[in-house]
């Protein structure tokens, strides 16, 4: 049948659109490339991709054009008999056609099975970094415990500093719903599963900031569970560490204890004053040394912050009006202080969010 000009063009159009948004997938500026391996954790997995992808590419081709061909070899010509020669089974074709694929399935099984225990094995000694992973609705918690790197607990959460050359390992934890932590630069996925502690290691190459998200459907705002891991030189992430060891930038005692503990009460659910602590929300001591909030995404900043603080529930995408704390609860994660404000609390006036956000920014 003969397309119409314009069809064709149309046609054409929408495969150049298809193609154009194929390759910019493609593109590694999203920082969430599985196939730009960032340290050997996921270059492990890389090696082994690569050479199964070119396996399964001459497989591919190899079948691909034997179907071709014998379907133009065998095709009905004119004159010819309208069914081809009837024949049944052919024993050494079957068994050959059963063992190869068998074959090489057994070939591509000893790197893989390698790479899978290789992977799961448990880095020791002083030198590795200990990280409880907690994946929450919507965003997720880093813990470092007091061990020979850390003297002294660290609570934070969105932005996970690693020292680069170091093994990082992961305890992952969730008291909701089935998450799964991944930041494809540096290794694979891996579930995140309540009543389980599963466990995952990533390490850097050289410093740099490497997205991850969270790759399991687990509510509304998935999509909104984002994190990112911050690979620093051992002297810059000491540094991040010993800022983090330390109280908030100013203190929290007076007026604004009084706006965040009593009047509005977020130390229902936040800790201010103190890193090394673990509420049901996001700990706040040192949230201004973090570029984003809310599973990153968004930006820190005055105006983002003020809005959010007075009425979070607007800026989260698809927050599902139905229940996301635990029972008894009977509503959610960040609740907004100025349209149905938690019982009893008063509506929050502007110059009261301006203090609060002074404070989370650390400023004085
Ligand atoms: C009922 C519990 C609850 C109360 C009360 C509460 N929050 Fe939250 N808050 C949360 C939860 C849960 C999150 C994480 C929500 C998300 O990322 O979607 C959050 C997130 C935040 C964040 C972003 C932190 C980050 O790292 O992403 C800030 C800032 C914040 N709250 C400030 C406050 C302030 C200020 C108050 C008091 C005026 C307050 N919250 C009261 C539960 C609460
Ligand atoms: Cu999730």
């Amino acid at each position: 049948m003969r397309v119409p000009k314009i069809g064709r063009r149309i046609r054409r159009a929408g495969l150049l659109v298809a193609l154009a948004a194929l390759l910019a997938a493609c593109g590694n500026e999203n920082g969430q490339n599985s196939l730009d391996p960032k340290g050997p954790y996921a270059q492990k997995i890389d090696n082994l991709f690569i050479p199964i992808l070119i396996l399964a590419i001459v497989i591919g081709i190899a079948v691909l054009s034997a179907t071709v061909f014998f379907a133009l070899k065998f095709r009905h010509r004119e004159g010819g008999p309208d069914n081809p020669k009837q024949i049944h089974g052919s024993t050494p074709l079957e068994i050959g056609w059963t063992i190869v694929p068998a074959l090489i399935l057994a070939v591509v099984a000893v790197p893989t099975i390698a790479t899978i225990f290789d992977l799961a094995k448990k880095p020791t000694g002083p030198n590795v970094l200990q990280v409880t992973v907690s994946g929450k609705q919507w965003w997720w918690q880093f813990e470092l415990p007091k061990q020979p790197m850390v003297d002294k607990k660290v609570v934070t959460s969105t932005e996970l500093h690693i020292p680069i050359n170091t093994k990082v390992y992961l305890s992952e934890v969730s008291d909701n719903v089935i998450h799964s932590f991944w930041v494809p630069e540096l290794n694979g996925k891996k579930d995140v599963v309540p009543g389980r502690t599963n466990h995952n290691t990533i390490e850097a190459d050289k410093p740099g900031t490497f997205l991850g998200a969270c790759a399991e459907f687990c509510g509304l705002s998935h999509a909104d569970m984002r994190f990112r891991v911050i690979a620093e030189t051992k002297v810059d992430w000491q540094k991040w560490l010993a800022g983090q060891q330390q109280g908030p930038a100013q203190d929290w005692s007076g007026h604004i204890k009084e706006l965040t503990a009593t009047k509005y009460a977020c130390t229902n659910c936040h800790i201010l004053n103190d890193s090394t602590k673990v509420n049901y929300g996001p700990n706040l001591t040192h949230l201004h040394s973090r570029t984003t909030f809310a599973g990153g995404t968004y930006e820190i900043n005055r105006k983002n912050l003020t809005n959010w603080v007075m009425n979070a529930p607007a800026m989260i995408a698809m927050a599902s009006k139905d229940c996301r704390l635990p029972p008894p609860a009977t509503c959610v994660g960040m609740p907004s202080f100025t349209k149905n404000t938690p019982k009893g609390q008063p509506v929050m006036t502007k110059e009261d969010a301006d203090t609060i956000v002074t404070y989370l920014l650390g400023e004085k």
